[in-house]
């Protein structure tokens, strides 16, 4: 560590300290911390207007898990990757998985892709005609071995299925028909796997959305089983919703069972996470700390599209984001929020929040990555290595890795 580092960790954990901050064991949490990276994130992506391709960018699925290694060996959190089919198909999953192990990698949630095919204009698992809605659930099923073939618990959701003119179709035979397939896609599920529903109240269909928000979600995952869980995407509510509160109900109802990280100023942007609404992000940390000493299991992961910005160092720039919201988070002073809340004491309760969310985390996460053997600056680490100007000489403009 240089002494300016050193010296910034050693005046924070003094102050730490004296408001009786067990230091260790906020360090011990934070390398424990997990997030998961999506392939998709690495490769191009654009705005329905256009997509910006980057020098570098992977050519093909490995490329992309090795893209995901770099970020993890700077970071030291993100030993997992998850792939969307068929945007990362290949011929030997196995192949992809000894890849992945080779670069000390897993290959985390299975996304079926279920929003590119021309007979999906009318939706997948609630179109109207059952030969697509057996393509999609055929489609499903297939992820569902491929998670097995690359060693993922993890079966992840979304459906872009709605409608955008009133009257179009009946909502209440659209959910019956999501309900039959998925139930049969669930009972193709090992029982080591997950089934993650993730809900979007618009986009792209604008009249109505199948699974708009986590209620329908919940009440759908509350019919499939058990190991049917919701996914939260923090760009999918509507303006103005408590996506904190969201969080707290559907983990009083035990079912929160994932989270698509990212940030956004107006619709489903996909920004960097933390990069519009850092305090948002710091108090939705608040509740999954408690939820992580429930001893809940939830997969993190970021979903992201780096349109404008270098890619790489925007999603080492977001897990440095979460890093440093949940650190913030798991600083709030829990007997003095709950002695603040049970006497009314409503400003008491509030700055125990803000005294946490104000403090200056970045020399305990600069010590909890290198603690980790990863680094203290990752953004200058990776902008030093050359990894971007080799993969720009080797990879030239990269190819269709998703969007294009
Ligand atoms: C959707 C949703 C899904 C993601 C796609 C690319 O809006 O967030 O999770 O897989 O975008
Ligand atoms: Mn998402
Ligand atoms: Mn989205």
């Amino acid at each position: 560590m240089e002494s300016a580092t050193e010296r910034d960790y050693a005046n924070l954990t003094e102050s730490l300290a004296a408001r009786s901050v067990d230091v260790e064991a906020v360090e011990g949490r934070l390398r424990s911390q997990r997030i998961e990276t999506p392939s998709w994130g690495y490769g191009n992506s654009g705005t329905r207007f256009k997509i910006f391709p980057q020098p570098g960018v992977p050519r093909d699925p490995f490329e992309k898990i090795s893209d995901a290694a770099e970020v993890h060996r700077l970071t030291g959190i993100c030993p997992s990757v998850a792939i969307h089919i068929p945007w990362d198909r290949v011929d030997d999953y196995g192949q992809l998985k000894e890849h992945a192990s080779s670069l000390g990698m897993e290959i985390g949630a299975v996304n079926p892709n279920l929003f590119q095919e021309k007979e999906y204009s009318l939706g997948t698992v609630c179109n109207p005609d059952p030969a697509v809605r057996r393509k999609a659930t055929e489609h499903i099923i297939e992820c569902i071995e491929i998670g097995g073939e690359v060693g993922s618990d993890v079966l992840s959701l979304w459906f872009a299925d709605g409608t955008n003119y009133a009257g179009q179709d009946s909502f209440v035979e659209r959910r019956s028909r999501m309900y039959e397939c998925l139930s049969e896609a669930y009972a193709a599920m090992p029982n080591s796997m997950r089934m993650l529903l993730e809900y979007k109240p618009f986009e792209p269909a604008f009249y109505h959305t199948d699974l708009p928000d986590w209620g329908a979600a919940l009440t759908m995952c509350q019919r499939l089983g058990e190991r049917a869980q919701v996914l939260v995407d923090l760009g999918h509510h509507l303006q103005g919703t408590n996506i904190e509160h969201v969080v707290a109900l559907i983990l009083d109802e035990g079912r929160l069972g994932g989270f698509h990280f990212n940030n956004r100023k107006y619709a489903d942007d996909d920004l960097i996470v933390g990069s519009v609404n850092p305090f948002e992000l710091f108090l939705i940390y608040v509740k999954l700390v408690e939820a992580e000493e429930g001893g809940a299991r939830i997969d993190y992961m970021i979903d992201q599209a780096h349109n404008i910005e270098p890619k790489m160092e925007a999603m080492i720039l977001s897990v440095m984001n979460l890093q440093e919201a949940y650190a913030k988070a798991l600083l709030v002073d829990r007997g003095a929020l709950n002695e603040a809340r049970h006497s009314g004491e409503v400003l008491g309760a509030h700055r125990t929040l803000i005294d946490a969310y104000s403090t200056d985390v970045r020399p305990l996460c600069a010590k909890a990555r290198e603690d980790m053997g990863a680094v203290a600056d990752p953004i200058g680490a990776f902008e030093q290595s050359g990894y971007a100007e080799k993969a720009a000489r080797e990879r030239a403009e990269g190819a269709g890795a998703g969007w294009n």
